[in-house]
């Protein structure tokens, strides 16, 4: 998969993918995620990217230009399944829609700065509106950051046990079970009996059971939704 990333600062996207299992899937050749300063898409004077709203008000307001001069220089090499702007006001990422994105073959991340962007870039060129939680972060770096972590990890082949996505929080709508290694016994806390028992489907059961109790006190509301 490749992600191409437009971002103003995009020095904040070097290292969060430089590094653990992100930086396996691009030396595998599974990822691959490309930075763009959009200020070498303006053509307005010293690398302007953003302007005052019209009607008044504060905060500055991303340009079209520059993110249109951008978004079809990418275009000309690549054809994107999505082009994604991340925003405070877009449908709140989870797990579902991970998986989902991880299904593509091209994505095209666009990070909102001040304001926000000029609306008619929304109408026009954005195919969809992700926000990664219900406050506000000063730019849509560490949240495209997020997205491409999240996707990243589920590409076949990037994390070493195949299996071990498939057991994450969230993944049947289900919070993870507890884990437990090595020593069995710390400060007379004691790994609980089953997991040492070598009854794999006895253990399983446990696991289970633990998901659900956790889920039920941790976040009731998830065991209600649907699949
Ligand atoms: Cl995607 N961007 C910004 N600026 N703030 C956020 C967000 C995104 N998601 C949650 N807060």
């Amino acid at each position: 998969m490749k992600i191409d990333i437009i971002s103003v600062v995009p020095a904040l996207l070097e290292s969060p993918f430089a590094h653990s299992i992100m930086k396996r899937a691009k030396d595998k050749g599974l990822l691959e995620v490309n930075c763009i300063n959009l200020r070498d898409h303006t053509t307005y004077a010293r690398a302007q990217v953003d302007d005052y709203q019209f009607g008044g008000g504060a905060g500055m307001v991303m340009m079209i230009e520059p993110l249109v001069n951008a978004i079809e220089s990418l275009q000309k090499d690549t054809r994107y399944d999505e082009v994604i702007f991340l925003t405070p006001d877009g449908e709140t990422f989870n797990q579902q829609m991970a998986n989902q994105l991880s299904l593509n073959k091209n994505l095209l991340l666009i990070c909102g700065h001040y304001k926000g962007i000029d609306q008619r870039l929304r109408d026009h060129f954005i195919t969809k509106e992700i926000s990664i939680g219900d406050y506000v972060l000063s730019g849509g770096e560490l949240a495209a950051a997020v997205l491409v972590d999240a996707i990243g990890r589920l590409l076949p082949g990037v994390l070493n046990d195949e299996t071990s996505a498939l057991t994450d929080s969230f993944q049947d709508n289900l919070l993870a079970p507890p884990v437990y290694t090595r020593p069995v016994e710390f400060r007379t806390w004691k790994v609980p009996d089953i997991l040492l028992s070598g009854n794999h489907a006895r253990i399983e059961e446990w696991r289970h059971e633990q998901a659900i109790k956790h889920t039920e006190e941790r976040r009731p509301n998830l065991l209600s939704k649907e699949e």
